[in-house]
Formats: C-alpha cells, sequence, structure tokens
C-alpha cells in the first residue's frame, strides 16, 4: 500500500508550476496539494447507519464529498463528489438536453436528504463553469465525465465542516485487486418505483475487465474508461438518480474517489452490475480543468 500512497511527482511538479498561490495540504493527492487551501480531503467522520434493503441510509458526514445538483426548476439532477473546494466532478450523461452554457443548476454540499434542507449543514452554490468531456459520447457512455465550478452568493467555495469535505483522487494508473470492497453512494431509486430521496450507502466489490466484458455480462460495451462493480448475490447496485454520484473505496484509512455512476441495464440484476467512469484514466484531464491550462 506504500507504493500506492506515494506522489505523483510529475503531476505534483506539474501542479505546483502551474496553479498559483500553491498552498501545502495534508491530502496526498497533488490536485489537492495545489489547490485545497483548508479542506483536508477523505477523513471520515462518525459512521452512523442505518440498515434498510439493498443498502444502508448514511448521514452525510459519513460521505461528506457527496454532492446533491438540482436543476434551476429544482429537480433532483445528479449526484456528485467535491474533490477540491471549487470543484464538483460527476457524469456527463447527467447534463444530455442541457445547454452547458447555461450552467443553470444548483449545488448542494451537505446534503443528507433531497427533499429536506438542514441550514445549519448545508451549503448552496450555483455552477460558474461546467466543463463536459470533449469525447463524451452519448450513444456509449464512453467518456461520462464532466465537472462543475461552484461558488455560493459571496463568489465563495466551499468551506469544511463535518457535512462537507473532499475525497481524494487515487494516483494516475493505481488499481485495486479483483473483488475489492467499494461503496456507492446516492439519492438515487431504490427499487423501481420511488427515489430513495434519504442518502443511502452500499457495497460493492470491483468486477475484472474481463469478467464485465464477457458475452453473458455487457461484452464490448464496456470500454476502458470504465469498471464494473457488483455485489456478489446481485442485491446492491446503483440505479437511476444515482448516477454521478461516488464509487469511493478505502485505503490505509483514506476514502479515494475510484468511480462515477454512469449506467447499468436495469438495477441490481443478474449478471448485469453497475459500471463505473474510471477516475484513474482521467487524472490529467482533471488537472488541465481545474488548473485551466493546456498540456500536451
Ligand atoms: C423525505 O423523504 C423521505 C423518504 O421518502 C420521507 O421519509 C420524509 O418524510 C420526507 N421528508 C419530507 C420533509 O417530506
Ligand atoms: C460513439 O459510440 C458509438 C457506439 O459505440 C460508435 O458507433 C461511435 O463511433 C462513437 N462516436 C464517436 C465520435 O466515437
Ligand atoms: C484550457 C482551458 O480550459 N482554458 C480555459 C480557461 O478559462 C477561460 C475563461 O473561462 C476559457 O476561455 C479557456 O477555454
Amino acid at each position: 500500500m506504500m507504493q500506492f500512497l506515494q506522489l505523483d511527482m510529475m503531476y505534483l511538479l506539474l501542479c505546483c508550476r502551474l496553479c498559483r498561490p500553491l498552498v501545502l495540504c495534508l491530502c496526498l493527492h497533488p490536485l489537492t496539494l495545489c489547490i485545497s487551501t483548508e479542506l483536508t480531503c477523505s477523513q471520515k467522520s462518525e459512521r452512523k447507519q442505518y440498515r434498510i434493503v439493498g443498502g444502508s441510509f448514511t448521514p452525510i458526514e459519513s460521505q461528506p464529498w457527496v454532492a446533491a445538483i438540482f436543476t434551476r426548476r429544482g429537480q433532483f439532477l445528479c449526484g456528485g463528489s467535491l474533490i477540491a473546494p471549487c470543484w464538483v466532478l460527476t457524469a456527463a450523461h447527467c447534463f444530455e438536453g442541457y445547454d452547458p452554457s447555461e450552467k443553470e443548476f444548483t449545488v448542494y454540499l451537505g446534503k443528507s436528504a433531497i427533499n429536506e434542507t438542514n441550514a445549519l449543514k448545508e451549503q448552496k452554490f450555483i455552477v460558474q463553469k461546467l466543463v463536459i468531456h470533449r469525447q463524451y459520447n452519448a450513444s456509449n457512455y464512453n467518456y461520462d465525465i464532466a465537472l462543475l465550478k461552484i461558488k455560493n452568493k459571496d463568489g465563495g467555495c466551499a468551506v469544511k465542516s463535518p457535512s462537507t469535505r473532499t475525497v481524494c483522487l487515487p494516483p494516475k494508473d493505481t488499481q485495486l485487486p479483483v473483488g475489492y470492497k467499494c461503496s456507492i453512494v446516492g439519492y438515487g431509486k431504490e427499487n423501481a418505483w420511488g427515489f430513495s430521496k434519504i442518502l443511502k450507502e452500499g457495497q460493492v466489490n470491483l468486477l475484472s475487465q474481463s469478467e464485465c466484458r464477457s458475452k453473458d455480462y455487457y461484452g464490448d460495451k464496456v470500454t476502458g474508461n470504465m469498471f464494473c462493480a457488483a455485489k456478489p448475490n446481485w442485491r446492491i447496485d446503483a440505479c437511476k438518480g444515482d448516477s454521478g454520484g461516488p464509487l469511493v473505496c478505502e485505503v490505509a484509512g483514506r476514502m479515494f474517489l475510484f468511480g462515477v455512476v454512469s449506467w447499468g441495464d436495469g438495477c441490481a440484476q443478474r449478471n448485469k452490475p453497475g459500471v463505473y467512469t474510471k477516475v484513474t484514466n482521467f487524472n490529467k484531464w482533471i488537472l488541465k480543468t481545474l488548473c485551466n491550462v493546456s498540456l500536451v
């Protein structure tokens, strides 16, 4: 595990050159190193849980990087993850049918339920910039990744609190072993009939690319920018409404964002695992976007 936690020197150097002022942060990820001023990524708070079918209700304090994205008309659109104080990572497919230049969205951090407001815990933002990956393909969900730059009404970004914190990004090309247990979090559907409305968390295991690309599963619909995860009994899965939300894995006591909920065939169906955007393929894209620079 030590190797996993080593800084990715190339990115660190680029980041130091490009992002100013350089502010040190305890997070081991270089992106956060240069961008974060006050958030300490991925430190977990208490872990109370309330078990229900297909996952557990979870307080926002145990997944404080979870963001809830709403349309201007107040409809819940997608989940997301806070990766730096001003930036939420989510899925590109969330914005299909919207004009990206309009940025007509509201983002909440610290929200435990999408139908309730808790002024003490929540932080509310508008979207200053919406960056959808240029290669996003709506017909096969390849490159299903987008970044939102958020600001509050005073022009500020997220402030660290027990209910709001950044998640760490894993160093590029990091691979966890097949079967590794990770968590998915979202406000999405619990079943075919309704949204959960309350934040839920479930555990899934990482599948190998070859298993997921087998004929019984998804074949070549799964590209190199995707990976699959599922519960061996197929009981827990991400579902409609969880889109854009995080798949996080704990490594050496820290939570790392490995996946963005992207697509799946139905929910919790046998041999149809959830498919996630592989965040480790996009370190450079994230860096470019956050630092607003072009790198070769
Ligand atoms: C929010 O939704 C949950 C789950 O459907 C429900 O239990 C709760 O009462 C709702 N809260 C409000 C304020 O409507
Ligand atoms: C998008 O995906 C479809 C289906 O796999 C493929 O046929 C098409 O060539 C892709 N488009 C681009 C621009 O890559
Ligand atoms: C490379 C890149 O993303 N450049 C952007 C930096 O920000 C300006 C202003 O918002 C954009 O016009 C550039 O495209």
